[in-house]
């Protein structure tokens, strides 16, 4: 997984690379950049806790209704040659229970069951355990976590999914719920940011949210720049009871993005430089946990039939990020750069894309010892970069700047200045900035209109410091 050494022209702003090497009129020198890790599947590193802990189906072994697809016609209407082969060729036909379901009240002939499945925790091919929402669903069937049923209606049927990982990470790309039952008549996603001590909601979703939140419903095509971090409840994917292509429920990583970086992205420069600036907008997008409250199952009516609890439950087959790293993608393509090669056999990059947070200052991020950790660059160490090394206190830690050299720096911790041989700068290692040269490793010449110990700083940034011409505008 290693593509820290790539050779990118300078400048570039390769925001999965570290650092490159260029040549110079002295040689060959390394020109350092803001990085961050590859966007990457963080589901494998995640621990989930349900609560209640017993929630899920089996134990006792249960029968319940399931919904499927296989019974509807194009039409929204029962086909009862499907079900005729769905009851001979179905998965779980072995099954003693066989009778089929319909609603007869009269609410509608959009809900139709089928109540001969089983949820056994003690046999492998009927179990449904939290571990298969983050499985890889590639395979036909699908694989779901399932609860019990709502047996004890009228009390509410209410389940929290945590997902935890020990480790702040950057969303890059929608969060996505696959849900095989129907989609949850109430639901909460909650965010944490200082590993489940305190939560806050990122989305409220309910097929009434005047109702259920008392919140006015929207969408995140509602927001904008000034409102893009309100916290919104949206009906989007609460509703479409049935219908197999509304399984999903999102949260809409990427809709936000573009309130900055322009509907396909292409402008990512804006948004980094909103990143740089602005700490609510960049923990916005960062956690430690997860939370998913389930707060209501789908009834697809208005009211429960007390008859036939065991149609109701809630299901998800899968948990993931969608899509590419849009954020690399866009600059990379932007400069007609060529991008390090992937495995051949890569698995499909629909998989999952938050990334581990480094502030900056690492390319990539390692499992090891049960726990995620950074590869620290630009001499800094800690799990997410966040101090110099050892014998680097030249100058305060920073972070790094998402902005590429100049406007942006990847604010390297520097020697400090005491020791056998302090070096400040070393055209091999700490190249000045800003066109600045280094001088016996003792000090850069910075061009005009920079300063600082790697010129690093525009000069002229605060009133009366500049006497001459070069305060330019
Ligand atoms: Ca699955």
């Amino acid at each position: 997984m290693s593509h820290a050494m790539q050779h990118y022209p300078a400048a570039w702003g390769h925001y999965d690379v570290c650092k490159s090497q260029i040549y110079t009129e002295e040689g060959l020198a390394w020109d350092y950049m803001a990085c961050q890790p590859e966007a990457n599947d963080m589901t494998k590193y995640l621990r989930v806790a349900l609560d209640p802990p017993n929630i899920t189906c089996g134990d006792p072994p249960e029968t319940y209704c399931a919904l499927s697809d296989l019974l509807l016609s194009e039409q929204g209407e029962l086909d009862s040659d499907i079900i005729m082969r769905t009851n001979r060729k179905g998965k779980q036909s072995n099954t003693k229970h066989n009778e089929y379901l319909i609603p007869s009240s009269g609410i509608n002939n959009e809900n139709p069951y089928m109540c001969n499945n089983e949820c056994d925790a003690t046999t492998k091919e009927l179990a449904h355990p939290p571990e298969l929402m983050f499985d890889f669903e590639g395979r036909n069937p699908t694989t779901f976590w399932q609860s019990s049923s709502w047996k004890k209606y009228p009390k509410p049927l209410q389940v929290n999914l945590t997902l935890s990982w020990n480790k702040t990470i950057e969303l890059t790309d929608d969060i996505v719920l696959t849900f095989e039952s129907g989609r949850p008549e109430q639901m909460v996603l909650e965010k944490s940011l200082d590993y489940g001590r305190t939560w806050t909601p990122y989305q409220f979703y309910a097929t009434d949210c005047l109702d259920a939140f008392t919140m006015e419903p929207k969408t995140a095509n509602d927001l904008t720049q000034r409102t893009l971090l309100d916290i919104i409840c949206t009906e989007d994917y609460s509703r479409g009871y049935v219908w197999k292509n509304d399984k999903t429920v999102r949260f809409e990583i990427k809709d936000r993005f573009a309130l900055f970086a322009g509907p396909r992205l292409h402008n990512m420069a804006s948004l980094y430089g909103q990143l740089d600036t602005t700490k609510n907008l960049r923990d916005f997008f960062t956690i430690t946990d997860l939370r998913i409250k389930l707060l209501k199952p789908a009834t697809g009516a208005t009211m429960v039939d007390e008859n036939n609890l065991s149609r109701y439950f809630y299901a998800i087959s899968d948990i993931k990020v969608q899509g590419r790293d849009a954020t690399v993608e866009a600059v990379t393509r932007k400069k007609g750069g060529v991008r390090h090669s992937e495995p051949a056999n890569r698995v499909p990059s629909s998989r999952e894309k938050p990334r581990c947070k480094c502030n900056l200052h690492a390319n990539s991020c390692v499992f090891d010892k049960g726990k995620l950790g950074c590869e620290c660059e630009h001499n800094t160490t800690g799990p997410d970069c966040s101090r110099c090394k050892r014998h680097y206190h030249g100058r305060a830690w920073s972070v790094g700047s998402y902005l590429p050299i100049p406007k942006g720096t990847a604010n390297i911790c520097i020697p400090s200045n005491h020791g056998p041989e302090p070096r400040v700068c070393d055209n091999a290692m700490l190249r000045c900035q800003n066109g600045g040269s280094c001088h016996h490793h003792q000090r850069c010449h910075c061009s005009p209109g920079f300063t600082g110990v790697l010129c690093e700083r525009a000069r002229c940034q605060g009133p009366g410091e500049c006497d001459d011409q070069l305060t330019a505008p």
